[in-house]
């Protein structure tokens, strides 16, 4: 069900996000459209046709103007906008969980280069991508450990990560905690601090129901290792 959609002024209030079927670098821009409480679609494809993965790359790259060989990338205000860690600012700011005070705006920044390093460690250890039983050890034993003791530390005693008031940094770190916490069940035990924040972010009335929406429920997420 893709459509090619110009950009013109038409389609300026569409939201349309293309990516994999699957949670991966996509779910902390779900994560922002769902705390924003708006509606947005998801054109994507069959992940065991590798045919209909490639005419689904080809269609992005032509409707983005061939920016990107890869997604996620977000239609939003008539244009299409790639790189997630772009996109998810973007979209914070526009949806008012970015912060506007030029430090505080470069904390949150931190905070979303901090989450995309774990979740760059969070690839390194699956076996789908042909990881070794050292890339796992490694995972499980060192680098995992010392980015929750990094996160644990950088979060302290506050509720949110950025000066205690919640943005778009929480939602980028959740959704990377949740990714080390089913590859290694029960990891955020060691970590209650990180754990609470977890169950915090969880409880937000819009992410609340984004969780338990069918939707979400047939993305694929990654297993444990
Ligand atoms: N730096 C990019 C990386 C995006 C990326 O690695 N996307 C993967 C999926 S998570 C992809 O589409 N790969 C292309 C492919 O597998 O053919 C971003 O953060 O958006």
């Amino acid at each position: 069900d893709f459509s090619l959609v110009n950009n013109n002024r038409m389609a300026s209030e569409k939201i349309a996000l293309y990516y994999w079927p699957a949670r991966g670098r996509g779910e902390q821009i779900r994560l922002v459209l769902a705390e924003a409480g708006v509606t947005w679609e998801e054109p994507t494809f069959d992940m065991s046709d590798e045919a209909a993965k490639l005419a689904y790359f080809a269609k992005c790259r032509e409707l983005g103007g061939n920016l990107t060989t890869n997604v996620p990338m977000l239609e939003i205000d008539g244009m299409c906008l790639t790189q997630s860690s772009a996109v998810l600012k973007y979209a914070a700011r526009k949806y008012g969980i970015y912060p506007q005070e030029l430090s505080a705006a470069y904390f949150v920044d931190n905070l979303i280069a901090a989450a995309e390093d774990l979740r760059t460690a969070n690839y390194k250890p699956m076996p789908l991508f042909g990881a070794t039983e050292e890339a796992k050890v490694a995972y499980t034993e060192k680098v995992l450990p010392n980015h929750l003791e990094n996160l644990a530390q950088l979060l302290g005693g506050a509720s949110y990560f950025a000066q205690d008031a919640f943005s778009v940094a929480d939602l980028t770190i959740y959704d990377t905690l949740d990714v080390a916490n089913r590859q290694v069940p029960g990891v955020l035990d060691k970590y209650p601090t990180l754990k609470a924040f977890h169950a915090r972010v969880e409880e937000r009335p819009n992410i609340a129901t984004y969780l338990s929406s069918e939707r979400r429920g047939k993305l694929f997420a990654f297993p444990a290792l």
